[in-house]
């Protein structure tokens, strides 16, 4: 039987790094979409650019998303690409609608005329709900969005939605929780931790300074993470599914577990805050239910927040003792 082939934008991020070893390690044909940059940026694919096949696109572009999605004639497709920093997402609103939400519809579009029984993943995310009234959130909590980043994702999760019920298209929504890894962003907070720390361990830096300390979150590991999208494209129905591990911490403890993994005790004497780390709309606390993953795909995360730490921490070490050296 011919290898079923996977077409995911954003593979060169966190998750469709993970997405694409993932899928390589079931047997797929993975082809990614890429945007050019002046200096190219596939370190998160280092060890497989020999087994994916690369496209020329960008989200903003129509004409060359349509180009990917006929060229591969992909039976499962990942939407991944996002400007997906929301602190980036009130400097610059417009690009971030761009491409998080128009961006979506330009893949839809594409997949409708030219590859109609195509499943499609989209990359929904738990900052749709934002300002939460209730707790935990589940698939009928309803969404208030506190930034441009989260109000363009409710845009492309209804654009999916629609594409669904006007098109008879098979499309579902992740609406994940942060997920995190050793491939995470540095300006994302646990990283911008987890980086910190090593570098006030190795003595590179003596301080690490934050923003808002109690903002809440329910903290995963990427890699369980990718498995849930698989899955929820081999259900036998599409749908939307909660991702999250129903335990949330703040960045204040997110902080203390980091340099307690370091072995540095009075680590509150290197913490510093500044306000401009503050952003205009919070989103103060989050915790996700993901009970309707577990019980229709059969999903549930193998990561807890004290290993996910650990897993973060002592990658960061590592990295920073061999520049060192
Ligand atoms: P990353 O920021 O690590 O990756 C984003 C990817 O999108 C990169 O490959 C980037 O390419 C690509 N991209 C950005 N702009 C464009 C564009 N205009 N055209 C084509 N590609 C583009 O994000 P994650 O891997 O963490 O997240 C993956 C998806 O999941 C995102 O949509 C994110 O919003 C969503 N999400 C993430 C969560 C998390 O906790 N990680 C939780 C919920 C949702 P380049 O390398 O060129 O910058
Ligand atoms: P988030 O992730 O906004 O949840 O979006 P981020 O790590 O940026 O912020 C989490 C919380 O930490 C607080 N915070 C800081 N954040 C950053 N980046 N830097 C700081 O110095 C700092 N200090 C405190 C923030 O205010 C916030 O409350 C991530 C992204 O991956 C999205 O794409 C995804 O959709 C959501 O997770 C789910």
């Amino acid at each position: 039987m011919a290898a079923r082939t996977a077409l995911i934008t954003g593979i060169t991020g966190q998750d469709g790094s993970y997405l694409a070893e993932f899928l390589l390690g079931k047997g797929y044909r993975v082809a990614g979409i890429v945007r050019r940059l002046s200096s190219p940026n596939l370190t998160n694919l280092a060890g497989i650019l020999d087994r994916v096949e690369l496209f020329d696109g960008d989200l903003m572009d129509q004409s060359s998303v349509s180009r990917a999605v006929e060229a591969t004639s992909p039976d499962e497709v990942y939407n991944l690409a996002a400007q997906s920093f929301v602190g980036a997402s009130f400097t610059q609103p417009v690009l971030t609608g761009e491409i998080t939400g128009l961006g979506t519809l330009r893949l839809l579009e594409a997949v409708r005329v030219s590859a109609p029984h195509a499943r499609v993943y989209h990359a929904s995310s738990s900052e749709m709900f934002g300002h939460v009234e209730t707790e935990p959130q589940d698939e009928s909590t309803p969404f208030h969005p506190r930034s441009p980043y989260g109000v363009a994702k409710v845009y492309a999760y209804w654009a999916c939605i629609n594409y669904r019920e006007a098109y008879s298209l098979f499309v579902s929504n992740g609406i994940l929780f942060n997920h995190e890894s050793p491939r995470r962003g540095l300006e994302f907070v646990t990283r911008k931790i987890t980086d910190g720390v090593a570098r006030i361990a190795t003595g590179t830096s003596k301080t690490l300074t934050l923003g808002n300390l109690e903002a809440r979150r329910d903290w995963g590991y990427a890699p369980d993470y990718v498995d849930l999208m698989w899955r929820a494209l081999q259900a036998k129905e599409p749908g939307d599914f909660v991702g999250a591990t129903g335990e949330s911490h703040t960045v204040r403890e997110f902080v203390q577990e980091a340099f307690t993994a370091a072995g540095i005790a009075r680590w509150e004497e290197c913490l510093r805050t500044d306000p401009k780390f503050n952003r205009p709309s919070e989103v103060f606390n989050l915790r996700g239910n993901p009970a309707k993953a577990k019980r229709e795909l059969g999903w549930e995360p193998t990561t807890r927040f004290r290993d996910l730490v650990r897993i973060m921490v002592t990658a960061d070490l590592e990295r920073h003792r061999k520049t060192a050296r």
